[in-house]
């Protein structure tokens, strides 16, 4: 019994010590060169991958927030669909989002080719931006303006999901973003 025991010290019974198979070293080698391509990925992407939005960020209280998305409604407003003010901003200008349980306020009418800088924020919990069927994600924050320098290249009728769970009423939460030539 005593000499099938191992430890640090004594040496297991078995061939285990003998050179590893030449497949297993090139699986390895493989393995191994992939690991550092992933690796190296991660800064290349960053720099590369054009996904890093240039964000501009700011604190911004919820009472403050609101105010000022409704005086941009009032500003621009050209209609209403479902109760929600339809809002049609001139391009180069600020353009507010609000997501709150459980609807993204108001719609927007944006022209294609046309920067626009897209301020959002929550007054409840956190929420999430994602626009459909472009693949944008973006988590919207109560506390913070947010804001994205964008400029729709399609026309089209898009939505935005919520894509972060906030409450009984989450799936409801389907906001639009017309964009015309
Ligand atoms: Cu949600």
């Amino acid at each position: 019994m005593k000499d099938k025991m191992h430890s640090g010290i004594v040496a297991p019974v078995g061939i285990w010590w003998t050179d590893i198979p030449k497949q297993e070293k090139i699986w390895i080698t493989i393995a191994f060169v992939w690991c550092l391509i992933l690796f190296a990925m991660m800064p290349f992407w960053h720099i590369k991958g054009g996904q890093n939005p240039t964000g501009i960020r700011g604190k911004v209280t919820a009472q403050d927030y609101y105010e000022r998305t409704e005086r941009f409604v009032e500003d621009y407003k050209i209609g209403e669909e479902n109760g929600i003010p339809v809002v049609e901003p001139p391009p180069g200008s600020d353009v507010y989002l609000l997501g709150r349980m459980w609807q993204w306020y108001p719609v927007l009418k944006l022209k294609k080719g046309k920067e626009y800088i897209l301020h959002m924020s929550s007054p409840d919990v956190n929420h999430g931006f994602s626009l459909h069927p472009m693949n944008i994600n973006f988590q919207v924050v109560p506390g913070y303006d947010y804001a994205l320098r964008v400029e729709p290249k399609e026309a089209g009728d898009f939505r935005i999901i919520c894509n972060e769970f906030c409450g009984i009423g989450h799936h409801m939460m389907v906001g639009k973003i017309l964009v015309v030539d």
